[in-house]
């Protein structure tokens, strides 16, 4: 039996005015992944620091290192990345030989490049059977060279790269995620209603081919789905341990609308009490009305939804397989049935000329009730990313660290300005006050969520920070 420590790194870097990330502003989201490898680790013991729920000292990480026989770290983004190799170093500078795993979209993307900063192990891709088959090689004194989907460091520091690894045929098959490991007291998400909050996978991946996407390559252009019934047992297991808000990860839920009837069918059924938020595609709300209309019975109070643009030449661009002539009725479909619309948007490509961009964010403010617009950003491991590329105009060398405020050379000028006059226009309007103060029961608790993390992050203001806003500062010492 083996001492586990699942790691999200802690924020030793942190930016000001606004956090780094959007989704830390209106959430305190546990990891699935960590509770899901937990769940294929049995018979080991487990221990879980998460810096981006609670603030911990480096002192307080070394210790519970310390303890550990070997450390499993999510590297889930380029946003994060700084944070991981942060808490990497102090690993490796505190306790040299303690092995360390590197798993997530990020670390998968740049495996040889974590090993070079230290990571023993990088588990790519799917995590579920690498990791089983890497502990219990780690237990029985041998190493990664046989296991499939690892690249790992040999005795000379070289990275290898072993073949990759299937995809599992049935997501059925996966061990139950170990929700135990997270306190619940940490999380909590923009949704209203009782009980602990947690996030829950009932499909992984997705068919489409957006170009700007990192998700789709890393589930390799797939989606697959778990059973009703594996589902509904999940869910059961949530009620029973008092989680009742719950994030869908899936990336297109309603993607197999039948499916998806069904599961809100036996929500409703079972009486299950659930207040949820999921992440979809327009279309997918555009052309299943009543199925959402069934979601928000069966507890629906927030989608996510991927607009990307009112510009068709930009639609075109990102493959997104829609000109937008839906966007309106997707808003009335959701707004009909009271669920917080936050819209995906992505602003500064195609050619997109500042009157469009302004063109843009007006759309987004109408379509959504939140709209979450991201400059965009060529990430690894997409097809925007292989173009740009070429293209030689990548705002960093590799994008293996990103800071959202640093746009691709080209756009530049004024965007950054336009972008941020948007968001003071748009949360200082009276209609986002309204909605804090008087809106549906998801309007209020979205902008609860929202101006508590805006003042917190006010607040948690430093000289370092103040000099040097919306860069990433060290704000974690001894
Ligand atoms: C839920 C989610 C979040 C949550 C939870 C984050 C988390 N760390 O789990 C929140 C809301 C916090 C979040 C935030 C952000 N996210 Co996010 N997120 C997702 C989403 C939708 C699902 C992830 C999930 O839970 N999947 C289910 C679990 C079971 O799968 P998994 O996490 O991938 O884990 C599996 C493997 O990756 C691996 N694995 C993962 N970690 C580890 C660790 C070890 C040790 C091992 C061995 C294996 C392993 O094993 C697991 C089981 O197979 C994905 C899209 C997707 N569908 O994958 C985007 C995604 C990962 N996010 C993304 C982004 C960009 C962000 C943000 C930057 C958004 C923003 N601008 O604010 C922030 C960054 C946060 C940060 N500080 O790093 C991108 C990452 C792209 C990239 N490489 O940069 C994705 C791919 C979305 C996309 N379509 O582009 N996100």
């Amino acid at each position: 039996m083996a001492d586990l420590l699942f790691l999200q790194p802690l924020r030793v870097y942190k930016r000001w005015p606004m956090p780094e990330d959007f989704t830390g502003l209106i959430s305190s989201v546990p990891t699935l992944a960590l509770a899901q490898l937990a769940g294929c680790l049995p018979g080991h013991r487990h221990d879980l620091v998460d810096g981006i729920a609670r603030e911990y000292s480096l002192r307080e990480l070394d210790a519970r290192v310390a303890r550990a026989d070997l450390v499993l770290v999510n590297a889930h983004s380029s946003i994060g990345a700084l944070n991981v190799e942060a808490n990497l170093r102090r690993i490796k500078d505190k306790f040299p030989d303690k092995k360390v795993v590197l798993g997530g979209h990020h670390a998968t993307l740049y495996d040889r490049e974590w090993v070079a900063r230290g990571a023993d192990f990088v588990v790519r891709n799917e995590g579920e059977q690498t990791v089983s088959e890497l502990v219990a090689a780690l237990a029985a004194g041998g190493d990664g060279a046989a296991v499939a989907g690892l690249t790992w460091r040999d005795a000379s520091g070289a990275a290898r790269r072993n073949p990759d690894r299937e995809l599992a045929p049935d997501l059925d098959r996966l061990p139950m995620p170990d929700w135990r490991i997270l306190d619940p007291k940490l999380y909590g998400l923009p949704l209203p209603g009782r009980g602990w909050a947690t996030c829950v996978e009932t499909s992984r991946g997705c068919d489409h081919g957006c170009t700007f996407c990192a998700a789709s390559r890393m589930w390799r252009n797939r989606q697959r789905y778990k059973s009703v019934e594996r589902v509904l047992e999940e869910l059961r297991l949530l009620r029973g341990l008092g989680f009742r808000k719950l994030w869908v990860v899936d990336d297109n839920w309603g993607g197999d609308p039948d499916r998806a009837a069904r599961i809100c069918e036996a929500v409703l059924r079972e009486k299950l009490d659930l207040s949820w938020m999921c992440f979809t595609r327009a279309d997918t709300v555009s052309r299943n009305p009543g199925l959402f209309a069934l979601a928000a019975r069966a507890g629906l109070r927030h989608a996510l939804v991927g607009f990307e643009s009112s510009l068709a030449k930009s639609l075109r661009g990102f493959a997104k397989g829609t000109d937008g002539s839906d966007y309106a009725a997707t808003s009335a479909i959701l707004r009909r049935n009271k669920i917080f619309i936050g819209g995906f948007f992505i602003v500064g490509c195609h050619g997109e000329t500042r009157a469009q961009t302004a063109e843009v964010l007006a759309a987004a403010a109408e379509l959504a009730d939140y709209p979450i617009v991201s400059i965009f950003e060529p990430r690894r491991g997409t097809a925007d990313f292989e173009r740009i590329g070429r293209a030689e105009d990548l705002p960093s060398a590799d994008m293996f660290y990103h800071n959202t405020t640093h746009a691709l050379p080209s756009l530049r000028e004024g965007l950054m300005r336009q972008y941020r006059a948007f968001y003071r226009g748009f949360l200082l309007h009276p209609r986002q006050l309204g909605q804090f103060a008087w809106g549906t029961p998801a309007q209020r608790s979205f902008y609860r969520f929202l101006f508590a993390g805006m003042a917190r992050s006010l607040l948690n203001v430093t000289p370092a920070k103040l000099r040097r806003p919306w860069e990433m500062v060290l704000d974690i010492r001894d």
